[in-house]
């Protein structure tokens, strides 16, 4: 039977896959006959296709989005499609340059309420320069990955000392609850899965958490890399600086694929540039039974209302994941400043609805 989750893909579709009535993906709205015919039949320098790029937003036709690069080349070699779902989403266009500025003197929150704001996460995403994307990597090569990694995580000092701990050797029990605290990515993604982004599960693995689970570093996910930091209530400074220091010092480390128009190099035509995503778990009640407010407000400052449980769940006791929607074309502090304005206007608007 056709197992849509591998990635052995044809090179060349016959047809331009079909996309349902109602199907929103930026995938469908720019697979357009011309895009395919002249992207059918190419190949990236890793050997990534057209097919494999959109197989998961062809299964998924839920999608957002609904394509996977497969290696930092994929973003030339599908540039007519890529390009104009990343104008679309980021508002970013082809000859942008990318910023970037992790100066924490140049954040300028007043504390939020502690009362609204249940928790704080702030992570960037990498993935390193000589190896295609978890979409294309082989198991031997994931597994190099987690072994630099590894060698890299036995360099921290102070604040960022911690454990690896390797998803194969993890219990059951001990995985649920990661999750449930939110701290560990969950497993069998759909749309990932989609992507052979799931390939080989859970071999090569794993989560690096430092001793008072502040900085946490996810290993070979959606990206090789997504590196963490997090604390309950709603200091952002706090977050924000810790997680400015760690990408110094892994810097340092690492040759990540990045270049000066994408910055750095995403799976998801999402996360390229800064890679970051900062939110906030916020409690709106109120604000939440007006949807239609609170996605205008949402929409005003570009950030992204997700469910509790991260992108794709729902929200419980009227706690939502709110965070910058751009990652590319502002700097880390900016983009930052994108979520704190976003949350700091529901803050208020729900405070008017108490
Ligand atoms: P990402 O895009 O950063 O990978 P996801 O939406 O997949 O994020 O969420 C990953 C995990 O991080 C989920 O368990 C989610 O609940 C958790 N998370 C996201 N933001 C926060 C936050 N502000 N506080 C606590 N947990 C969070
Ligand atoms: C979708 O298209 O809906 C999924 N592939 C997710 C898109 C963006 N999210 C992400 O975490 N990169």
């Amino acid at each position: 039977t056709h197992n849509p989750n591998t990635n052995t893909q044809k090179p060349r579709l016959q047809k331009k896959p079909e996309f349902q009535n109602g199907c929103k993906s930026l995938l469908s709205k720019y697979l357009t006959d011309d895009v395919f015919q002249q992207l059918n039949g190419v190949s990236d320098k890793f050997g990534y296709s057209l097919a494999e790029l959109i197989n998961s937003g062809v299964v998924n036709q839920n999608s957002s989005i609904g394509v996977y690069a497969g290696s930092p080349d994929s973003y030339s070699t599908f540039a007519p499609l890529l390009n104009q779902i990343i104008q679309e989403y980021h508002g970013y266009d082809p000859a942008d340059l990318h910023k970037s500025d992790w100066d924490v003197s140049k954040c300028n929150f007043e504390p939020l309420d502690d009362k609204y704001c249940m928790s704080t996460r702030i992570r960037f995403a990498r993935n390193l320069a000589d190896f295609p994307l978890g979409t294309k990597i082989t198991k031997e090569q994931r597994r190099q990955v987690e072994s630099l990694a590894k060698e890299a995580f036995q360099k921290f000092e102070g604040e960022l000392l911690g454990t690896y701990h390797s998803l194969a050797n993890m219990d059951k029990q001990t995985q649920k609850q990661l999750i449930e605290e939110h701290y560990l990515f969950k497993e069998g993604d759909k749309y990932l899965e989609a992507a052979g982004l799931n390939r080989d599960w859970p071999d090569g693995r794993g989560i690096f958490i430092n001793h008072s689970k502040t900085f946490l570093i996810w290993v070979n996910e959606e990206d090789q890399f997504r590196v963490i930091s997090m604390q309950k209530g709603g200091d952002i400074k706090a977050v924000f600086g810790r997680l400015s220091n760690a990408h110094t010092i892994i810097n340092k480390v690492a040759k990540f694929a990045y270049n000066d128009h994408l910055g750095a190099i995403s799976t998801c035509p999402t996360n390229i540039g800064t890679g970051l995503r900062a939110s906030i778990h916020v409690k709106l009640p109120l604000l939440s039974k007006d949807m239609e407010t609170f996605e205008k407000i949402a929409e005003k400052n570009h950030v992204q209302i997700r469910g509790i449980h991260g992108e794709h769940s729902e929200s419980e006791g009227g706690i939502f994941d709110i965070s910058n929607k751009r990652r590319i074309g502002f700097s880390e502090v900016e983009l930052v400043h994108d979520m704190f304005n976003g949350v700091k206007e529901m803050i208020e608007k729900e405070k008017e609805l108490e």
